[in-house]
């Protein structure tokens, strides 16, 4: 029995030296799914940004959700003249992953996930990351127009799943402070656009 002893303990040092090389993967985890009327699922608050004289509306739907009986439904309306500058204003959503002085770790994800669709089809937007220092100065980095990141390359009626590398936002990943859906004039034909999209199941993968 002792002569077998010492290929066994080799096999045992040889799974356990694989495992150990095998990175560890985080678990996805759910920012919000759109059910609770409070926080998100990281305790932090939502709400929508405006300057006038773009507007936005931010409701909870039980109107089709993706999952559950709840989606997050917003109404923009994005001016192209009037407001700071004579810009149009601006207008978004933002749910913030910072809870309290601590921010939420996203070093561990590959990707920021979420359902989209419009009631039209065809609706823009792109997603606003900001880690510890965009947070301070009240703005965020800028994702690609959410098409992009959609099998259908756009916005549809249906529900689609869009996958946002987080390679792709130069901030500081494992400080994140919040997420946003954000309007941006530069995604509209002269600068304006109006419509209602849905978004439900905001995760980090
Ligand atoms: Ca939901």
């Amino acid at each position: 029995m002792k002569q077998r002893s010492g290929p066994a303990v080799f096999l045992l040092l040889s799974v356990w030296v694989v495992l150990r090389a095998v990175p560890a993967l985080a678990a996805a985890v759910v920012i919000d799914d759109f059910e609770d009327a409070t926080a998100n699922k990281v305790g932090g608050r939502s709400n929508t940004y405006v300057m006038a004289p773009s507007r936005a509306l931010a409701v909870k739907t039980t109107e089709a959700p993706h999952a559950g009986a709840k989606a997050l439904m917003l109404k923009y309306d994005k001016k192209d003249k009037g407001g700071p500058y004579d810009s149009g204003g601006w207008c978004g959503y933002y749910t913030m992953t910072k809870a309290g002085p601590r921010y939420f770790d996203a070093a561990p994800y590959k990707s920021l996930t979420l359902w989209v669709k419009g009631a039209q089809g065809g609706e823009s937007f792109a997603i606003g990351l900001a880690d510890r220092h965009w947070d301070e100065v009240g703005d965020s980095v800028k994702s690609e127009e959410i098409g992009k990141y959609l099998p259908a390359g756009k916005i549809t009626t249906e529900w689609q799943k869009a996958t946002v590398p987080l390679s792709a936002f130069m901030l500081e990943a494992k400080e994140l402070a919040s997420v946003a859906v954000c309007f941006e004039g530069s995604l509209f034909p002269g600068g304006a656009g109006k419509g209602t999209v849905y978004v439900d199941d905001l995760m980090f993968e």
